[in-house]
């Protein structure tokens, strides 16, 4: 089953390369916007996806009305870091993720400009392609910090500024990427150690969610007693050394 996603990811990331100069569309909220290319490569994730786990349901960044039920359902954004991808910056994800009982299960996100495609099943570990992947050791004086600003929610952005001033006061740096999923891969793979955004939707996260967790890391919703994929919240991810001195900042600066 992982490989035949990791295949159909691998022909989103090809197909989603062909876009050069896509038309841009403005949706709801600040700064949030869609590209023809986001469309394009979900209908084909669609396509690519529906063989594979029959009568499964999508819940996708760019679909009407969708939800998350138990039944096995794909969490998709097609271009993760869209702002991005129209701007040219190169630093765009595919994420997808199959949840059952509204937990993930597997997981690829595909970084299609570095031709690299992570992907873990869960209870059996994290890869970037193929290899093996596992969060860092570092402690948290040292750690390396990505922050998403919620860009789409203007009156969070005090938060934001808060919690990266407190980071950078304690921790070693901070990272600000612009795809979410690829923070979340950072993190998995140990070239980061903390990713932590105030308000992000499930199909940002639920595919990195999974590859941070089977790679030995952490991954929660500090207001939540546990993750809630159906709908869009706080999100931190780390390593075991940096988890708890990272939560009290990310709720700290709640307020
Ligand atoms: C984006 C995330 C990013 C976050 C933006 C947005 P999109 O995803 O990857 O980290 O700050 O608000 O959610 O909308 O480009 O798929």
């Amino acid at each position: 089953m992982l490989q035949a996603i990791e295949k159909a990811v691998r022909t989103a990331s090809e197909y989603m390369l062909t876009f050069s100069d896509p038309k841009v569309y403005e949706k709801d909220g600040h700064s949030n916007y869609v590209t023809q290319a986001d469309l394009a490569v979900q209908q084909k994730l669609f396509t690519l996806l529906e063989p594979i786990c029959e009568n499964a349901m999508f819940f996708a960044e760019e679909q009407e009305n969708a939800c998350l039920t138990d039944d096995p359902t794909w969490v998709i954004d097609p271009i993760d870091g869209t702002h991005n991808f129209m701007r040219g910056r190169l630093h765009s994800a595919i994420s997808v993720a199959l949840l059952i009982n509204k937990q993930p299960v597997y997981a690829v996100v595909a970084n299609p400009y570095r031709d690299e495609y992570y992907t873990a099943e869960k209870g059996k570990g994290a890869f970037l392609n193929g290899e093996p992947i596992h969060v860092s050791n570092e402690p948290f004086e040292k750690a390396l910090v990505s922050f998403g600003s919620s860009p789409y929610y203007a009156d969070l952005a005090a938060y934001g500024v808060k919690a990266v001033g407190r980071f950078l006061q304690e921790a070693a740096d901070i990272r600000r990427v612009g795809s979410a999923a690829l923070d979340l891969t950072d993190v998995a793979c140990g070239r980061s150690d903390i990713f932590f955004e105030y308000r992000l939707s499930p199909w940002d996260v639920a595919a990195g969610a999974l590859l941070v967790t089977e790679a030995g890391g952490e991954f929660v919703m500090p207001t939540l007693d546990a993750p809630d994929f159906s709908a869009p919240n706080t999100i931190l991810a780390a390593n075991p050394r940096c988890l708890a001195r990272a939560k009290e900042i990310v709720l700290s600066c709640m307020q």
